[in-house]
């Protein structure tokens, strides 16, 4: 990716961010004409990784320390879905707590212990990090928050909405001088529908003022679209990826695209991609617990050289990692856009 680094006198980089020179990162395969490729060393995180582990994807991973931490979806053998931490050196090769986070939370209305937390994201925000997911409220999915500094005390604030809501994704930043999070508001089930919301608060308690950000379109994203990884600020926007949601025959199929949303107004949608950059189409994508799932959940980059890694979960069984390049992914978003 030589001819991508920024050049001392050249143009500002792209992403808004600071460098990140030890991102996991392999050049695209030659021969490749996609916009993303996959590391060819998928699935980067196996379904048994801990002992107690039946499946660890839809998980999300940042820098921590000069490494990389993270909160994993391990789903166990009983089926039941919880989070876990997990620490690397590399961002390829982690080690996972075995036993999952034990929340502290002042809160008894906030807790459910009996639902599970799956699908999580983190946030660096300020001065801590804020983990986000579908928790449960009486029996009903919602989205809960909690934040960290060290990855092994979590402390759990409020859930953020009523139920049913999932896909609760925040900016790493104020917007407007508000804190601001995107959502999918949903069912109790698998939900056949699904748009994503923009919602704003001043203590990441209180959530309102509501925003439409996005609805289906047709093809790989005509049942529903909820928001991936936190969005990279850049200069043209903030830079969405997406998971999609087509009906087929055999059931859903999730992909993910990508977007780019007005730096001041996020609910205004610039760009967004009529094909897809990811579909399931690997063994491991395409058989496992679910098959047919690509779901990114994180993503990391270097701003000086534009490297982007993508961390999505595959099947609902394992976790993988796929890269782009910033400059080019922005290329396609325009010349690919639906808007
Ligand atoms: C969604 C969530 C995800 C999962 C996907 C496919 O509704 O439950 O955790 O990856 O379905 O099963």
């Amino acid at each position: 990716m030589s001819d991508s680094l920024q050049r001392p006198g050249g143009p500002p980089p792209t992403i808004i961010g600071g460098a990140l020179p030890n991102l996991p990162w392999e050049d695209r395969p030659a021969g490749c004409r996609d916009v993303l490729w996959r590391s060819t060393l998928n699935p980067v995180i196996p379904r048994n990784l801990t002992a107690t582990s039946n499946s660890i994807f839809n998980s999300a991973v940042v820098p921590f320390e000069g490494q990389f931490a993270g909160v994993f979806r391990c789903d166990d053998k009983r089926r039941r879905m919880q989070l876990h931490t997990g620490r690397s050196v590399d961002g390829l090769r982690w080690q996972i707590d075995p036993e999952p986070i034990v929340f502290h939370c002042d809160e008894p209305e906030t807790r459910d212990f009996n639902y599970g937390r799956y699908d999580p994201r983190v946030c660096w925000l300020e001065d801590r990090f804020y983990v986000t997911w579908c928790n449960g409220y009486q029996g009903y999915p919602t989205i809960g928050v909690a934040y960290t500094y060290d990855f092994k005390e979590f402390y759990q604030l409020e859930n953020a909405f009523l139920p049913f809501n999932r896909n609760g994704v925040l900016f790493p930043r104020r917007i407007g001088g508000q804190y601001a999070m995107l959502s999918r508001p949903s069912d109790n089930g698998h939900t056949p529908f699904g748009d994503v919301f923009y919602s704003v608060s001043p203590d990441l308690v209180h959530w309102g003022r509501h925003r439409l950000v996005m609805r289906p379109a047709d093809g790989w994203q005509s049942t529903k679209v909820g928001a991936g990884p936190i969005p990279i600020e850049t200069r043209e926007g903030w830079l969405l990826i997406y998971h999609g949601v087509l009906t087929s025959c055999n059931g859903f199929v999730y992909s993910a695209g990508a977007a780019l949303l007005d730096l001041d107004q996020p609910w205004r949608v610039i760009y967004r991609t009529a094909p897809y950059l990811i579909s399931p189409q690997t063994l491991y994508e395409c058989v496992g617990d679910v098959p047919n799932v690509v779901f990114p959940c994180a993503a990391l980059y270097d701003a000086p050289s534009g490297r982007i890694a993508i961390y999505y979960g595959a099947a609902d069984t394992v976790t993988c990692l796929a890269f782009t390049q910033v400059d080019e992914l922005i290329r396609f978003i325009k010349d690919n856009s639906l808007v």
